[in-house]
């Protein structure tokens, strides 16, 4: 079966424990459930993960670019957390592994501090989801798989 990556970085974990009023109520095992609910109806497997640390994602990216290449997976649905607006290392990565994703942000960072307004993933991101709280999950894999079926 094809599979879709749902990669969350450093501190999501925390979802629904902490800032509410930013991030809302629901936990990071509730959103795999409803992640893994959209998989099932797009007929895809669903790999959902998250770390802490800048090297283990780097890895899991070119894990997937892999993938991809052999017809394996659609891409990544990517949450990139604090590492949107500090890492090149991030953004060689996706760019190296040509790993087709969606960069997913539960928040608008656009109506919120400054540093968050610049992100290194968006220029080698194929889609970007914000502010749609954490239903932007589901919409970003069904937006990443349209656009594999475009070939795109
Ligand atoms: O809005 C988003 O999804 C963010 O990617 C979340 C990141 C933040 O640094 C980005 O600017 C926007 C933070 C994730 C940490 O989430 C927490 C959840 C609960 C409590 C504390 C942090």
């Amino acid at each position: 079966m094809t599979s879709v990556l749902v990669l969350n970085g450093p501190n999501l974990n925390l979802l629904g424990t902490r800032k509410p009023e930013v991030y809302g109520h629901t936990s990071l095992a509730d959103v795999e459930k409803m992640c893994r609910s959209e998989a099932d109806k797009l007929d895809l497997d669903l790999v959902f993960r998250q770390s802490n640390h800048e090297g283990q994602l780097i890895d899991w990216i070119h894990e997937f670019g892999r993938e991809v290449k052999d017809g394996n997976s659609i891409g990544a649905v990517y949450n990139p957390g604090a590492h949107t607006h500090t890492s090149v290392a991030l953004h060689d990565a996706i760019e190296g592994a040509e790993l087709p994703v969606i960069e997913l942000h539960i928040s608008n960072v656009h109506n919120r501090e400054e540093f968050r307004h610049h992100s290194f993933i968006s220029p080698v991101a194929r889609g970007i989801v914000v502010g749609f709280g954490v239903l932007g999950y589901t919409l970003a894999i069904n937006g990443l798989y349209q656009l594999s079926r475009q070939g795109n």
